[in-house]
């Protein structure tokens, strides 16, 4: 496997129109969480992933499983809890620019993974753990197979990527601050926003971001930065990557999934951390031209031609 990753994927309900979700009565579902996107942006650019997680023993559950692997993910370590169910999300677009995420996922199939969930064997053929700071959220019994997770890629010396995807509806802010800057300490990658610097260490210079990170262990820091891009930072580098215009952000959510896809591709196919960086740049910008949270994945050939010379760069 060239990545493994581990959470929750739920379904996705996006109303048809822009306003109030109270006044919403048509909706589009699809699905949508951290890890299954970069799964599936992973899948989509030729890569070997597998995704760890639980879902219901429900409709819901049996269609997420089944787009997952239809996709092309590995779904092999796809539990089925009997009792709790399949978690379920809803934007709200009042406006273009304003975009509200509602979930109805306590007690769900997914924040009853544990560590036991965690095969040893599995993992340790991965050449990447993926870990988002979402799925420690969901659960104590969650976050204790995060844990089990990160002590298997230690002990067969996989690298960890770490992106913090801080999301305070989740958990309190200071358990937040705590567990991920615990995890933070265990990675090799980390891949905050600045927003994330800022709610970690009070910092909001990307340099003063990634040197706190460095000093709790990280060897590569990569700092995104909107529209600007993202800096890549290690004990020696601190270098600017400029971001890739797009026009009409449609929707927002995901970009940050299809960058970390884009990265960790980037690598899978030895490029320089330079060119990765760029890489991840155009997949999470592409992400944010479609609706919805995966659909604008692009596909290799597709990521090909469109690095050639489709978008400017922001300079
Ligand atoms: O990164 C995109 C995610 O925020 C979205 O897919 C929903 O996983 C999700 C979450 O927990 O917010």
């Amino acid at each position: 496997m060239d990545v493994i990753t581990m959470g929750e994927t739920m379904v996705l309900f996006t109303p048809t129109k822009e306003g109030m979700l109270r006044y919403a009565n048509q909706f589009e579902k699809t699905y949508g969480g951290a890890e299954m996107n970069v799964a599936i942006a992973l899948a989509r650019l030729n890569h070997e992933v597998a995704w760890i997680s639980k879902v219901g023993n429900d409709e819901f559950g049996k269609g997420i499983t089944a787009y997952i692997r239809g996709e092309g993910v590995d779904t092999s370590q796809v539990l089925v809890d009997e009792e709790a169910p399949t978690g379920v999300f809803f934007k709200e677009i009042r406006r273009a620019d304003d975009m509200r995420i509602h979930y109805y996922r306590k007690g769900s199939a997914a924040s009853k993974l544990n560590a036991t969930d965690v095969n040893e064997d599995f993992v340790s053929n991965a050449k990447y753990v993926h870990i988002s700071g979402i799925t420690p959220a969901l659960s104590d019994s969650a976050e204790e197979a995060i844990w089990q997770l990160i002590s298997i890629a230690k002990k067969h010396e996989i690298p960890i990527v770490f992106d913090p995807n801080v999301r305070k509806k989740l958990w309190s802010e200071s358990k937040a601050r705590q567990v991920l800057t615990n995890i933070a300490k265990e990675a090799t990658i980390v891949m905050p926003g600045v927003a994330e610097g800022k709610f970690l260490f009070n910092e909001d210079d990307p340099k003063k971001i990634a040197e706190k990170f460095i000093g709790n262990g990280a060897k590569l820091v990569i700092t995104k930065v909107g529209a600007d891009g993202a800096y890549y930072t290690s004990k020696d580098e601190h270098v600017h990557v400029p971001g890739i215009k797009v026009d009409r952000v449609v929707d927002p959510v995901g970009a940050g999934d299809g960058f970390a896809a884009g990265f960790l591709s980037g690598q899978l196919d030895s490029l320089s951390v330079y060119e990765s960086v760029k890489r991840a740049n155009l997949v999470g910008a592409l992400a944010t031209m479609v609706k919805g949270d995966v659909e604008g994945m692009p596909e290799k050939e597709e990521l090909l031609k469109y690095s050639q010379d489709t978008f400017e760069d922001v300079s």
